[in-house]
């Protein structure tokens, strides 16, 4: 790709990128698109705005490519923000240093415990802290948990890497911190506290008492609302940055103009002006938070699994379907909406047309695949506390069931159903699973009830509602037989 062209680099950057690094300050875990599109940026603002020392480390979990990359560009990468209007480029400086933790991990806890370190925050999604969706608590019964509680110094998990680290912080220099969750998880600083919490609770006892007292005084775990669409790379998008602004970059990051972080001010040792990047600090964090996960989340979701199973690759093509936009609109309005709490000065009307405006540009491409992977990880924080409250009330969550049953028909049809070329890109973890499920089940309820009622994928007390899994096997039997549009229409009516 353009060879001749000079790869990005501090000297070949022509855009105005900060003119020396920040000194660390903070360790981020999942160096991913997401991450450096979003938390990045805000500290970049914060920092070229401010100052301060708030340099930051990236942690890939697995992926060599994203740090051997930024390794070759002077720890730099392009921001490609894009709308139907065109693109605008960008070029944070902001990580100082970026290394694989599997590769080294024993490097992960030796960072957070750093003097420097005043902040870890964490953008290793929904699957990344490692609970299990039934009970809300740690997955005792993974054997990445097991060895992170049995072996001290080479922990693999997000909470085990805390954990260690705050340990060794406790052992050493004792000074404060703040763990920030930036995950889409329903009160994400206090579901990341509860696990942390919960792994310490698992150690040898004298080690135990002694940590969680110390956790208890020094570190925080303030919650964060983030929102920024933000797809996978494709040579496309390396293409755009050569021609526009004539370096090669390897890693560059698309992203929608449209960004939103909302966090609790309870910092354990200072941090950027992230006001500076326009995020918002605000008391009202949770609220936000359920308005997010529900109406953009919930939605999103929906409107993927159906947009897969129609042929639509992207998420704009699938919302521009009529009867896809029919069915989000409902389960937005209908049954997301009555179950959140709406912050003081949102308007949900707004709020709603702002998301399909965001869904339907389609210069960005966001994949049906990429937004329906992971479905067994991501619906358990979207579906079960709405749907509850529903059935509670007496009404049976339609397009909730809907999405539900257009997901398992995605990850695992029964015999006989080819969901399509992009539900079979989507990955999951719980795909072998569901699809051993499937080739024991010979119709749509016993799938469900195999799925929801007996292994609990959406947590037990879902898996107790035996009216929201009946109707969620009999759209996957409508969804098999006439296509997800009769699903659809059939949920619309009922
Ligand atoms: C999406 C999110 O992949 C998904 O499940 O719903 O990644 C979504 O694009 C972001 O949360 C937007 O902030």
């Amino acid at each position: 790709m353009h060879p001749s062209l000079p790869r990005l680099s501090l000297s070949t950057t022509g855009l105005n990128t900060a003119p020396t690094a920040p000194s660390p300050g903070i360790v981020h875990l999942g160096l991913g698109n997401f991450h450096r599109a979003h938390q990045a940026v805000y500290t970049d603002a914060a920092i070229k705005s401010r100052g301060g020392d708030w340099g930051i480390t990236g942690v890939s979990n697995r992926s060599s490519a994203v740090v051997d990359a930024m390794k070759a560009q002077d720890m730099l990468y392009t921001v490609v923000e894009i709308s139907p209007e065109g693109q605008r480029f960008s070029v944070p400086r902001v990580h100082v240093e970026a290394f694989v933790g599997a590769r080294d991990l024993e490097r992960v806890p030796q960072a957070i415990a750093a003097a420097s370190t005043k902040i870890v925050s964490l953008t290793v999604t929904e699957h990344g802290y490692t609970y299990s969706p039934t009970s809300g608590g740690l997955n005792l019964a993974a054997a990445s948990v097991q060895h992170d509680l049995t072996t001290g110094n080479n922990p693999c998990t997000p909470v085990g890497q805390i954990v260690r680290g705050l340990q060794r912080r406790m052992n050493t220099h004792g000074s404060p911190i703040t763990v920030l969750s930036c995950d889409n998880l329903a009160n994400n600083g206090h579901h990341t506290q509860l696990l942390v919490n919960e792994f310490v609770s698992h150690l040898p006892a004298v080690e135990s008492s002694e940590l969680t007292q110390w956790i208890n005084a020094n570190a925080t775990f303030p919650s964060s609302m983030v929102d920024r669409i933000v797809p996978a790379t494709t040579d496309s998008y390396r293409e755009a940055v050569a021609a526009a602004v004539g370096y090669t970059d390897t890693i560059p990051v698309p992203a929608e103009p449209f960004t939103m972080w909302v966090l609790e001010d309870n910092f354990a040792a200072g941090r950027p002006s992230w006001e500076a990047g326009g995020a918002i600090f605000s008391t009202e964090v949770a609220k936000y938070e359920q308005l997010k996960v529900r109406l953009l989340n919930g939605t999103h979701s929906l409107i993927a699994y159906l947009g897969a199973l129609s042929g639509a690759a992207t998420i704009p093509e699938a919302v521009a379907v009529d009867y896809i936009e029919s069915a989000a609109r409902s389960v937005l309005q209908n049954e997301y909406l009555p179950s959140v709490c709406v912050p003081v000065g949102v308007n949900v009307t707004d709020y709603e047309e702002q998301l399909f405006s965001r869904w339907r540009n389609t210069a960005l491409g966001h994949k049906t695949s990429q937004v329906g992977s992971d479905g067994s990880v991501k619906l358990g924080q979207r579906i079960p506390r709405p749907a509850l409250e529903l059935l509670a009330s007496g009404s049976l969550p339609q397009h909730l069931a809907l999405t539900v049953a257009a997901y398992i028909s995605c990850i695992s049809p029964l015999a006989g159903f080819d969901p399509g070329p992009e539900a079979a890109t989507m990955e999951d973890p719980a795909r072998q699973l569901l699809t051993g499920l499937a080739a024991e089940s010979g119709s749509g309820r016993q799938l469900a009830r195999k799925i929801l009622g007996t292994h609990h994928l959406l947590g037990e007390k879902l898996g107790g509602q035996d009216d929201f899994i009946n109707r969620t096997g009999d759209l996957i039997d409508i969804i098999h037989r006439h296509g997800p549009e009769a699903a659809a229409r059939d949920a619309l009516a009922a």
